[in-house]
This record gives C-alpha cells, structure tokens and sequence, in this order.
C-alpha cells in the first residue's frame, strides 16, 4: 500500500509551479495505479487556458471559487466547493478562480502524468511514455 501526505510532497520535484497553478503530485505514473492524483491550488484572480489533448482529466474542487468557461459552446459553469468537472471530451477550456480565493483542486488523469509534464504553449500536456 501507498501512504502519503501532502507535506511530504510540498517543496520536493513532486511539488510543481506554473505562473497561474501549484500542483502537488501525489501519485504518479510510475505508482502503477493507472492515474494520478494531484492536490492542485489555482491561483485568485488568474485564468488559465487549458487543452489536454492526450489525456482525460477530472477534477473536484474542495475551496474557492471560481468558474470554467468551455471554448466549444462558450459555456460557463461555476466552480465551488462540492463541484466536480471530468473533461471527457478532451475540452480545450478557461479556468478562472476568482479574485477573492484560491481554487483547492483534487485532480485525476489518465493517462497518469510521469511528473515532467509542463503546459506548452498551447495549453497540452505532452504524452510522455
Ligand atoms: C485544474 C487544472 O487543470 N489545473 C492545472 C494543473 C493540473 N491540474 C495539474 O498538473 O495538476
């Protein structure tokens, strides 16, 4: 069994800063679970544009506030405490939190992330095998 923390991964190379994101990597590829888990902190007043073209992502907000604007249908949802979003059809989208609060994000994907993955230009992840 795997037991962890969140401070055991807090300032190691599990611990991975964006300009507009904090994301803690709790569990990785190499964990051999099939997907990875991160505690993932949006930062208030940013907007992030985000399109993982090789992975689905689903991600359940546990603080903060926020919204998701889906490019598609130009959609938006809001984002609390309690909401859920599963990007099953790879949905390039805005994330938003607002102002006022931090967004705290419980996220999963699959494929799982090895840990290398940084947005490119474009907002993807790259597939890294
Ligand atoms: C919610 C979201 O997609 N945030 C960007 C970071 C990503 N979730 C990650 O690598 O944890």
């Amino acid at each position: 069994m795997i037991v962890r923390y969140l401070e055991d991964i807090v300032d190691t190379e599990n611990d991975v800063h964006a300009p507009t994101w904090n994301s803690r990597r709790l569990l990785l590829k190499r964990d051999g679970m099939g997907f990875s888990l991160h505690d993932t902190i949006i930062k208030a007043g940013t907007e992030t544009f985000i399109w993982y073209a090789h992975h689905l992502e689903a991600v359940y907000c546990i603080a903060g506030e926020g919204e998701i604007e889906t490019v598609a249908d130009g959609k938006v949802y809001k984002i609390r405490p309690g909401m859920l979003y599963a990007l099953n059809e790879h949905d390039k989208h805005y994330l938003r939190a607002s102002p006022e609060t931090d967004m705290r994000m419980v996220c999963v994907f699959n494929p799982p992330l090895t840990g290398q993955e940084v947005h490119d230009e474009n907002g993807v992840y790259p597939l890294i095998d």
